[in-house]
Order: structure tokens, then C-alpha cells, then sequence
């Protein structure tokens, strides 16, 4: 695997993987203390500090933690699988870019002056550098997508009819939607946000909530697609055998191409000004973009199953048994699967238009993200590092048995933490709030459930602590070990109309013309209703 041609990626996958390490752990920091001062008996923090933690937190853990593993991951996979290297000065100056604007913003919200959260609705303004690190990001990572679609076309040109193997597909689709979502981020912050902070302008909270959700649900398979790509690739390795369907995997990718966009409509149920209808279609939509992940369950379980018959077993759910849970890469993913199990159960749940209003905007919605984003693509993320780093950097697990323990204590804090947040948020309690506990008349049973959930998260804090020391010290102190070297090789098929992305692409953008431009027509035909900045 250590390949001297890919040498300033190596260097790359490391630089973004400790950036990524750092966030993970300041974000961990920040997580534990909100959550501590929610939790009443313990220490109480002033509400600005808490929505300036806040803020950190959802940035660090939802953006920089994953962008970085994602960026890591996807320079691997596309290398190694098609034996390709990248263009070395868009690399650098895509990372370059990345790392300077992560910085920028990270720091205008450790000032104090931008405690907006991670989602920045307006009127809420932050200091004008907030924005501008998100601008300098947003244009990294297209310069890194750029590098990546440059390698994939080089290899397509000596590659005619071959089709593309499971892992790059995956990275391929990731990037796709992550074109697909950015230019509603993009517009919102130059059109809206950078105006409001710069020259004090009036600016419409519903033109720029419509663009930050066109952006921001494609933005949580952005989270999730690198995740499933992991599944689909490190499962059949682990066990020795192959993928259940590796053309049902692409459908699958190709659902998420086509239906992750135009749906970001669900999180606007609330909000006045969008036509009922439009908000019918695009939860239609959120219903099509939920049957990629019910495939993905078949094929994973399917390809569990399958190998226990294969090897001539016959007892009904004697598999379940037979799987190595002590093997930490893999427990790590099979409980991250497990916990979207979960997630997806409560994202279809969110989706559904009048349950919605039970949910919105209480902990429910928590808990919802922390079992998909927080563990379903975290802890898959963690096994890809105990996966990984041996193979990369040919260093065994600092401490194997620490491995071993650490995800089992993420899905106990995390099952803690998220079912105390469910049952909260389904009697009102609100979400994003310094202070609520501290209010006269609040049902009792806030109080006792804010306790039992601050114990879920010193567990997660304690796995988060084991994760991050373990895999720092592998790719420090870890011993010089062995490098599978045929991880990475991949069966050469004949390309199918599946391996075609221009049609998949195509449908993808008529489907959000259809989905998001008849809306958006509308908001502007109504006139914008305008509201002067409010600095929180
Ligand atoms: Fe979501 C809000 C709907 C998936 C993240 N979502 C959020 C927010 C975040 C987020 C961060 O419709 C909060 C944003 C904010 O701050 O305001 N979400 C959905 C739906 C899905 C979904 C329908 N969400 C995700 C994923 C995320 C994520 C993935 C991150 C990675 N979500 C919503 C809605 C809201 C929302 C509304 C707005 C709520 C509001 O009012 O504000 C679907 O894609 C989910 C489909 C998944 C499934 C699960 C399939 C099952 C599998 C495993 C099976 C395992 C088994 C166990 C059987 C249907 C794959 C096997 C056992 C063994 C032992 C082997």
C-alpha cells in the first residue's frame, strides 16, 4: 500500500486526518460541557458562552470532523482503486483552502462574535469572517472535487468499458451531490449574509432559509453516502467475502444522486410563504431518497447472511453469532448500522408532515442526528481509521483491546443519550436552549431526563477520549506492522448503463429545476418580506 507515486497524497490523507482528530476533540470538549450545564445540579454556563459553544460544536463535529475524513478518504480510495495519482498543485491548493477556511471561521467563533449555530439563520448575523471562512471552504473543497473528477476522467480515458469499482463510485456520488448542494450555500452567503454583515442590510429569513436548506440536506448524505460506501467496502473485506449485490449498491447510489436534493423542503414545514403542494412533493421525494437506505440494510444484511450459508451453515439466526464482534473495525460499523436503524426510523417520522409538528424544533430532532450524523457516519468513520491507518501508514493499533471496548461504549452513551432525548422532545422539550431547566414551570420529568441523558454523554465523551488517544498514538508510537496489499484490487467488469453518470446526472438536474425552481419562482413573484440583522 505505501506507494512512493502517491506520496503528496499520503501526505495529504495524514494532514487532513489530524485536522480532522483536532476538531473531533475540541468539538468533544465543547459537546460535554453544553451538555453538562443543560443537565441541572451541575455546572450552569452563561448563555452566550453556551451558544458560542454551541456554535463550535455543530461547525466542528457536523463540517470540519467529517469534511476532513471524507477528503481522507475519498484521496485513498480513488489512488489506490484506480492506480491513479492526483494533479499535485490542485491538491494542495484545494487542502490549502480548506484548512485556512475552516480556520477562519473557527476562530471568529471562538471571539464570541458569531454564536449563529451551526445553521446561521438569519436575522441572526455573525462577524463578517464567518462567512468569509465558509466562502474560502466551500471553494476548497470544489477545487478538491475538481482534482478528484480530473483522476476519475483520466482513468475513464484508458478505461473505455470498464465499470467503476464500489468504493470509487461511492467517493464519485459524495462529490456529486456535494456540486449538487454547494451553490445554495454559495448564493446565500454572497447574495444574503455577506451583505447583511458587511453593509448592515435588511435581507428576507425565508429566501435565505430556503437556500440554506437546499444546501442542507443534501448535505446530510454528503455525510452519510462515504459512510455507506465504507460499509459496502470494508464488511465483504473483513468477512473474506463479496458484496451481496454490487449492482443493487449502485442503484443505490444512483438514488441518491437523483433524490438527494430536491427535498431540503422538509425542514421548512413551519415556514410561511412556501405552498403546501410544494412541500407535499418534495416530501414524496424524501420517502424515494429513504428507499436507498432500505436497500442498503438488504445488501448488508444479505451479504452477512450469505456468508454463513456459504461456509454450509443452516440455523435461522445462528449468523448473528457467528460475526466477529470483537474485531473493532468491524463492530464499530455494524453498530453504527445498527444505531441508523434508528435514525432513519425517526428521520421518516420527521418527514411526515403532521408528525412533524410534534417534533420540530424539540430534542427529538437531537437525538435524530446524533444517531445518523453522530454515530451511523462518526463511529463508521472511527472503524475506517482502525481500518485504515495500519494499512497506510503500516502501523498496527496502538492498544487493540482499547479498540475493542471503545465502540460498544459509543452505542451505550449514544442509545442513553438519544432515547432520553426522543422521550423529551416528544413532551416539548426544545432543542438549542441554555436555560429551560431553569424555568419555573417545566414538567418534572425534564429534569430527571436531562440527568439520565448527561450520563449517555459522559460515556460518549469517554469513548471519543479512547478513540482519539488510541488512534493519535497508532500513527505516532504505533509498531511498524503488515500491509495487505491487495486490498484495493477489484475484479475488472464490463461497464453497465449503471457505470453511466451523465444520465443519472441529467435526471438529478431537471428534478431539482422541477423541484426547487417553482418554488423559488414563487417566494420572488410574492415579493421578499425583509428584517434588519440581529447580532445575538
Ligand atoms: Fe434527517 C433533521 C428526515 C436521514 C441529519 N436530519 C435532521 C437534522 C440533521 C439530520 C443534522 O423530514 C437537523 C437539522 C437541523 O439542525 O435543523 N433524515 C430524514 C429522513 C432521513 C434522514 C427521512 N438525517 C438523515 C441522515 C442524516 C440526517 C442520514 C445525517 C447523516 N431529518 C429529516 C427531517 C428533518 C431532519 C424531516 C427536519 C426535522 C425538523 O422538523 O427540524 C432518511 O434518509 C432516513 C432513511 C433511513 C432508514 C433506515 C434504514 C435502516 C438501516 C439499518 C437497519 C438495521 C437493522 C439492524 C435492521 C429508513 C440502514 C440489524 C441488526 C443486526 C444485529 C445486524
Amino acid at each position: 500500500m505505501i506507494n512512493e507515486n502517491f506520496k503528496v497524497e499520503d501526505r495529504i490523507i495524514k494532514i487532513s486526518l489530524i485536522f480532522a482528530l483536532i476538531a473531533l476533540s475540541i468539538g468533544g470538549i465543547f459537546g460535554i460541557t453544553q451538555l453538562i450545564s443543560r443537565t441541572p445540579y451541575l455546572i450552569s454556563i452563561d448563555p452566550s458562552t453556551y451558544y458560542t459553544l454551541l456554535t463550535g460544536h455543530g461547525v466542528l463535529m457536523a463540517i470540519v470532523w467529517i469534511s476532513f475524513v471524507i477528503i481522507a478518504i475519498a484521496i485513498f480510495v480513488v489512488t489506490r482503486a484506480l492506480n491513479i495519482s492526483l494533479n499535485k498543485s490542485l491538491l494542495n491548493s484545494s487542502i490549502l483552502l480548506s484548512l485556512v477556511g475552516s480556520v477562519i471561521s473557527l476562530i471568529t467563533i471562538l471571539s464570541g462574535n458569531s454564536n449563529v449555530l451551526y445553521t446561521f439563520y438569519p436575522p441572526l448575523e455573525a462577524y463578517s469572517t464567518f462567512y468569509i471562512g465558509l466562502l474560502i471552504l466551500v471553494i476548497g473543497t470544489w477545487l478538491f472535487t475538481a482534482c478528484i473528477f480530473i483522476a476519475y476522467f483520466r482513468w475513464r480515458k484508458n478505461n473505455p468499458r470498464s465499470s467503476i469499482p464500489i468504493p470509487v463510485y461511492g467517493v464519485l456520488t459524495t462529490l456529486i451531490v456535494w456540486l449538487e448542494a454547494t451553490p445554495g450555500l454559495f448564493i446565500e452567503i454572497v447574495k444574503d449574509l455577506l451583505p447583511m454583515s458587511l453593509l448592515g442590510l435588511s435581507i428576507s429569513p425565508l429566501e435565505a432559509r430556503t437556500y440554506f436548506w437546499y444546501f442542507g440536506h443534501p448535505l446530510v448524505y454528503f455525510w452519510l453516502i462515504p459512510a455507506i460506501t465504507l460499509w459496502y467496502f470494508i464488511i465483504p473485506k473483513v468477512l473474506n467475502t463479496n458484496l451481496y449485490s454490487e449492482n443493487m449498491a449502485k442503484v443505490v447510489f444512483i438514488l441518491f444522486i437523483i433524490t438527494s436534493t430536491p427535498v431540503g423542503l422538509h425542514h421548512q414545514f413551519f415556514d410561511p410563504g412556501i405552498d403546501n403542494y410544494f412541500k407535499f412533493l418534495q416530501t414524496i421525494l424524501t420517502y424515494i431518497v429513504a428507499i436507498a437506505s432500505f436497500l442498503t440494510a438488504f445488501n448488508i444484511l444479505a451479504t452477512l447472511e450469505n456468508k454463513f450459508r456459504e461456509e454450509g451453515n443452516n440455523s435461522i439466526l445462528g449468523w448473528l453469532k457467528y460475526l466477529p464482534w470483537k474485531n473493532p473495525t468491524f463492530s464499530s460499523i455494524m453498530l453504527a448500522f445498527i444505531v441508523f436503524g434508528v435514525g432513519g426510523i425517526t428521520g421518516i417520522i420527521n418527514a411526515s408532515y403532521m408528525l412533524n409538528y410534534e417534533v420540530h424544533n424539540s430534542t427529538w430532532i437531537v437525538g435524530h442526528f446524533h444517531n445518523t450524523v453522530g454515530t451511523a457516519v462518526t463511529l463508521t468513520f472511527m472503524s475506517s481509521l482502525y481500518f485504515l491507518a495500519p494499512i497506510l501508514f503500516r502501523k498496527n493499533l496502538f492498544n487493540f483491546k482499547l479498540a475493542q471496548i471503545q465502540p460498544y461504549i459509543w452505542f451505550v452513551g449514544m442509545m442513553i443519550f438519544s432515547i432520553s432525548y426522543y422521550i423529551a422532545g416528544l413532551s416539548g422539550m426544545p432543542r438549542r436552549t441554555s436555560s429551560i431547566l431553569n424555568y419555573p414551570f417545566i414538567p418534572n420529568d425534564w429534569i430527571l431526563i436531562s440527568i439520565i441523558a448527561s450520563f449517555g454523554g459522559i460515556f460518549l465523551f469517554t469513548s471519543g477520549v479512547f478513540f482519539i488517544y488510541n488512534t493519535s498514538m497508532t500513527l505516532w508510537r504505533g509498531k511498524v506492522g503488515l500491509i495487505n496489499g491487495a486490498i484495493m484490487n477489484f475484479e475488472k467488469n464490463k461497464m453497465t448503463v449503471l457505470d453511466n453518470l451523465r444520465i443519472w446526472v441529467s435526471i438529478a438536474i431537471v428534478i431539482i429545476i422541477v423541484a426547487y425552481g417553482l418554488p423559488i419562482y414563487k417566494l420572488y413573484s410574492m415579493g421578499l418580506n425583509t428584517q434588519p440583522p440581529v447580532i445575538p
